[in-house]
């Protein structure tokens, strides 16, 4: 049985990720800009109540929590068509904040700030679920607020509600293209470090692949964000750059097909893919892929019978996470651009925590190259008891 999924989206990124979110799942229920169900979709036995609730006066309201240091976006939403979609009470925006001017560490300090008035929103939120099965979080880990705010609040969620799932959809700049955000690599490390050790699913979208498949793929050349918004809904990349120094492979995967198919002949393709090995998967276990069969919205008109999304948890993605070091060490080195950091509590007196951050990053690039390895198994256990050594 489906259970509740609350969803947090921070600043400019999550909110209009979020915002594409929400606009697709209403038309695939059936569900107007208000919240009100369209005559066509009355006696629909879709179930509505994972990301919405019903009010009263039967307007769907989305289970969504939308946060921001800074007002244009959030006031943009609210001058759309959807501004009467969310509860006005589950939105928290600094009317006369500007943000936290791309920096983690003020978007981390004001979300402590603000913590009391923001977990109200959420725990009544949780709440009002019959049973919770966890947390949807939706932001950019380059910017201020999604990423400082964004740690913040992984932290917390993880403290305060232990038992609930935490999955986000973090988007990673685009590397391609010039930046005028110089601390980038900063506010990435610490946000890495965060859902490393307190998310137990993160969905890369990287700016960089996303911004090459719409030039490549749909021929859009400098893609908006509002047409490159337009793919997460549709397509999760893993990134797809090549590394040489490891032999990567597939730790498991999830494909989910919409439409009518023959689940047997799902079955035999599944077989010939593991038979022929026809993708490469970890050496020390079976080779992890599921497949989840869905209908598709009777609502909605496409252009295709069946469509399909696979998401992979890939150990290439440690190229990505490589390259974010590989431009933290180069500002580190030069300790440039930390004046800023140095003025909030947790930079004041040391920056450890940049440095522990990255070191966390690195642990974690260590342990998806040792999961190529046939000896993965063991590699938890050397490692504690390297650690028992050591202490
Ligand atoms: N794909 C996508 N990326 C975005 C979007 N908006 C911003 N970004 C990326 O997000 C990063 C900047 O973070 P923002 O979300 O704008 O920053 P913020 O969280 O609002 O933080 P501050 O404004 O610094 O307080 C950059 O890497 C942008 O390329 C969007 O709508 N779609
Ligand atoms: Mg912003």
């Amino acid at each position: 049985m489906p259970r509740e999924i609350i969803s947090v989206q921070l600043g400019q990124c999550g909110n209009q990720i979020g915002m594409e979110f929400w606009k697709q799942l209403c038309a695939e229920h059936g569900i107007n800009p208000e919240g009100i169900l369209e005559k066509y979709a009355t006696e629909g036995k879709d179930r509505k109540d994972v990301f919405f609730y019903q009010a009263d006066d039967e307007h769907y309201i989305p289970r969504a929590v939308l946060l921001d240091l800074e007002p244009r976006v959030i006031h943009g939403i609210l001058s759309s068509p959807y501004a009467k979609l969310y509860n006005p009470e589950n939105i928290y925006m600094s009317e006369h904040g500007g943000g936290a001017g791309n920096n983690w560490a003020s978007g981390y300090a004001q979300s402590e700030r603000l913590s009391e008035e923001i977990f109200d929103i959420i725990d009544r939120e949780a709440d009002g679920s019959d049973s919770l099965e966890g947390f949807v979080l939706c932001h950019s880990i380059a910017g201020g607020t999604g990423s400082g705010m964004g740690s913040f609040f992984l932290e917390r969620l993880n403290d305060r509600f232990p038992k609930k799932l935490i999955q986000t959809y973090s988007v990673f700049p685009n590397l391609d293209e010039f930046s005028d955000v110089v601390v980038q690599p900063y506010n990435s490390i610490l946000t890495l470090k965060r859902l490393t050790l307190h998310a137990d699913c993160v969905v890369v979208l990287d700016n960089t692949a996303l911004n090459r498949i719409a030039a490549e793929r749909l021929r859009i050349p400098n893609p908006t964000f509002s047409q490159v918004n337009q793919l997460p809904k549709n397509v999760m990349v893993s990134a797809s750059t090549k590394d040489k120094r490891v032999n990567h492979c597939y730790i498991s995967i999830l494909n989910i097909i919409q439409g009518e198919v023959d689940p047997t002949q799902v079955h035999k393709s599944l077989l010939r893919i593991r038979e022929r090995k026809l993708a490469q998967f970890i050496p020390w276990g079976p080779a992890g892929i599921q497949v989840a069969l869905s209908r598709k919205s009777p609502y909605l008109q496409s252009a295709h019978r069946v469509s399909g999304l696979m998401m992979a948890n890939h150990t290439s993605i440690t190229s990505l996470f490589d390259r974010t070091c590989h431009q933290y060490d180069k500002l580190r080195k030069r300790e440039a651009f930390l004046e800023q950091f140095k003025k909030e509590p947790m930079f004041k007196d040391d920056l450890t925590e940049l440095d522990r951050s990255r070191e966390i990053v690195q642990d974690l690039i260590k342990e998806y190259e040792a999961s190529t390895r046939p000896d993965y198994i063991q590699w938890g256990t050397q490692k504690a008891q390297k650690f028992h050594v050591d202490t």
